[in-house]
């Protein structure tokens, strides 16, 4: 089967320049309206394909037969090969397809090309593989336009596995020949961005408080970071925030909060076990969300976690937050989310962000763990430091290129 490709400036032009090339017995396989940076059309583009193979007399479909080359949508020749309306050929593709399914000859010839697609695609993908094992074996031959992106990476605590992986991806992305500074990174920025989940803001839930809990190892932040979402939705004054806590254990804790709550009006109710949970949520049900603080449990203490496991089930929560802080070791990340994770976890809120330069978590614990982040803290200060997760920004400061 022959397969090419045809520009010009209208739909009507590139099949002229079809059917002068390959004949009447061109099939339509896409045609493409490029766009240039602005949205503006630039011509069409039509792929078409000849296939010279005589098929049996079997094979050829039973429709009616026609010779013209505006024959009906469907018609086909004597090789079973379904002729081009060449005047409607939005038409006629749709019909393409749609016959392609259903006929012997032009589901055979579908198939045929879907085949080669696949092959192609194949191909592709080892490609990909072959640029990637390359390079693993060989660091010192990556192109050294990719170096300083590669160190950026690296200094973001990314292992090499993932740098090559996303440097492999760039080279795919960015040809050779457009391979400046400003382009690689924004590339770069943008291969991170597409992979890092991101649910940003607090939940909303119409008709009912939204329950927003947060957990996590002592001395994250949960506490502070309660009292930053919880300013932050007072002084934008579109909602009603109230507060539930927990942590009764540690020395302060619970005056810290019970401060804050005086000092900002913000209703507070002080749980301590899982029966009486679903009291506080009854007296605090008049609020648009409800911020449920919890104590910090050692991975050590399984009693601990089993009371924070009966307590999350308890308050219910229409979402919950592991609250992590950037300046813990990969390990103790990854094993922070494997323990908090069965009480069902489906955020990562990362604070400390001010404290460390390797923000590489960002982008591996979530893209492995497929959690997405929903705020960072980005410093001490109640209620300014904290940001709801954009990609773009994530990947940014992955990338080391804000200033801290
Ligand atoms: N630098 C920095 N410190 C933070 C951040 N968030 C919280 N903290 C500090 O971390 C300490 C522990 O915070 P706390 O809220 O009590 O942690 P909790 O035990 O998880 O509730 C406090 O001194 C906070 O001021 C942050 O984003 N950046
Ligand atoms: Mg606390």
């Amino acid at each position: 089967m022959k397969i090419k490709k045809y520009q010009a400036k209208t739909t009507r032009e590139a099949l002229l320049l079809v059917k002068a090339d390959l004949g009447p017995e061109a099939v339509i396989l896409k045609i493409h309206e490029p766009k240039n940076l602005l949205g503006k059309s630039e011509g069409v583009e039509v792929t078409a394909a000849l296939d010279e193979t005589v098929l049996p007399p079997e094979a050829i479909p039973s429709a009616e037969m026609g010779s013209d080359p505006v024959s009906a949508p469907g018609a086909y020749d004597r090789r079973g090969v379904q002729k081009v309306q060449w005047r409607n050929i939005d038409e006629e593709s749709k019909v393409l397809d749609h016959n392609g399914r259903n006929s012997v000859g032009l589901g055979g010839k579908v198939e045929k090309t879907m085949h080669e697609v696949q092959a192609l695609r194949q191909d592709v993908h080892h490609l990909r593989d072959e640029l990637k094992t390359s390079m693993k074996t060989s660091q010192a031959g990556m192109p050294a336009e990719f170096q300083s992106i590669a160190k950026g990476l690296e200094r973001a605590g990314l292992t090499q596995a993932v740098i090559q992986d996303i440097i492999a991806e760039l080279m795919i992305s960015c040809p050779p020949e457009d391979r400046s500074g400003s382009r690689l990174l924004a590339a770069s920025r943008r291969i991170l961005a597409s992979r890092i989940p991101a649910s940003p803001g607090i939940p909303i839930r119409k008709g009912r408080s939204a329950v927003m809990l947060l957990l996590g190892p002592t001395g994250v932040g949960k506490s502070t970071t309660i009292a930053k979402i919880a300013g932050r939705e007072m002084l934008r004054g579109n909602r009603t925030v109230a507060i539930i806590t927990t942590d009764c254990y540690r020395m302060g804790a619970l005056e810290q909060m019970q401060s804050f709550a005086n000092a900002t009006n913000i209703e507070l109710e002080t749980v301590f076990g899982p029966d009486d949970v679903q009291e506080s949520l009854e007296r605090l049900k008049h609020h648009d969300l409800i911020l449920v603080d919890t104590a910090g449990r050692s991975r050590n203490n399984q009693e601990h976690l089993d009371e924070l496991k009966a307590f999350v089930a308890a308050v219910h929560p229409d979402e919950v937050h592991l609250v992590l802080s950037l300046n813990t070791r990969d390990r103790d990340l990854l094993e922070m989310v494997e323990l908090f994770r069965p009480m069902g976890v489906n955020r990562i809120l990362f604070t400390k962000q001010d404290e460390t330069f390797e923000l590489g978590a960002l982008y591996w614990l979530t893209s492995q763990t497929k959690l997405p982040v929903s705020f960072v803290a980005t410093g001490q200060r109640i209620p300014d430091d904290i940001q709801e997760a954009d990609r773009d920004i994530l990947a940014s400061w992955v990338l080391g290129e804000v200033a801290l």
